[in-house]
């Protein structure tokens, strides 16, 4: 197998960090093009037409995209150190939580992020070739989403060392991937969600955190 990442995207850091905590020995691959490192190269492209990161290619040629997809496949494959629960409750609220991380943490950055970057003018949407103008109204709301994920975050964190119970999962690590990935964009942590802080710091010196960086 091989696991097509790309150094700084967020999305593919979700799978790189869960196959290092679980300790999972597979070849990493950067997608990104040598000639202009803003891109995925012109081959990956060709080859993988969803043309986005993650993607694990299997042995036979056949591939599997989407960082939630590959991770439910290489823990069906890899059960020890469960990181996406080890009963229905757990798997479940796991999901939820890494869901909630996806569609208004990541999201959120995205938003911010994809409408401001100049190297990213004409391409507001990953995935496609087509041109996609960037939205100035889109980076100011997401900036304001990611507020909002701050504070149902640290509402969760109140009583908890991590999201789900206390235990590190799946879950931690998409969040940690969408404020790590803002954080590198200045949008940092707001001051009025300590606890975000605390888990935050906590997760960012697990050693599986730091070797996929
Ligand atoms: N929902 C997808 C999101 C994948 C995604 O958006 N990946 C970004 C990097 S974080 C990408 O490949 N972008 C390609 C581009 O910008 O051209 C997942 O879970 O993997």
């Amino acid at each position: 197998m091989k696991l097509y990442n790309w150094p700084m995207a967020p999305n593919p850091r979700r799978a790189t960090i869960f196959v290092a905590e679980k300790g999972i020995d597979i070849e990493i691959v950067n997608a990104g093009d040598p000639e202009n490192p803003s891109r995925l190269s012109p081959d990956f492209c060709h080859r993988f037409p969803h043309r986005r990161v993650p993607v694990l290619e299997l042995d036979d040629g056949d591939w599997i995209a989407e960082a939630p997809a590959i991770c439910r496949y290489l823990e069906t494959l890899y059960p020890d150190n469960s990181l996406m629960g080890r009963d229905a409750r757990e798997a479940a609220q796991i999901e939820m939580w890494d869901r909630v991380a996806e569609w208004e943490g990541l999201m959120a950055v995205s938003e911010y992020f994809r409408n401001t970057h100049k190297a990213f003018a004409g391409r507001g949407v990953a995935g496609y070739a087509n041109e996609v103008p960037q939205i100035p109204e889109l980076a100011e709301r997401g900036q304001f989403r990611l507020g909002l994920f701050f504070s149902k975050l640290d509402t969760q964190l109140d009583d908890r060392e991590f999201i789900v119970g206390d235990r590190f999962s799946f879950a931690d690590i998409t969040a940690y991937c969408a404020i790590a990935f803002g954080t590198s964009r200045r949008l940092a942590v707001a001051d009025d969600c300590p606890n975000v802080t605390r888990w935050y710091e906590a997760v960012d010196a697990r050693p599986g955190v730091s070797a996929a960086a």
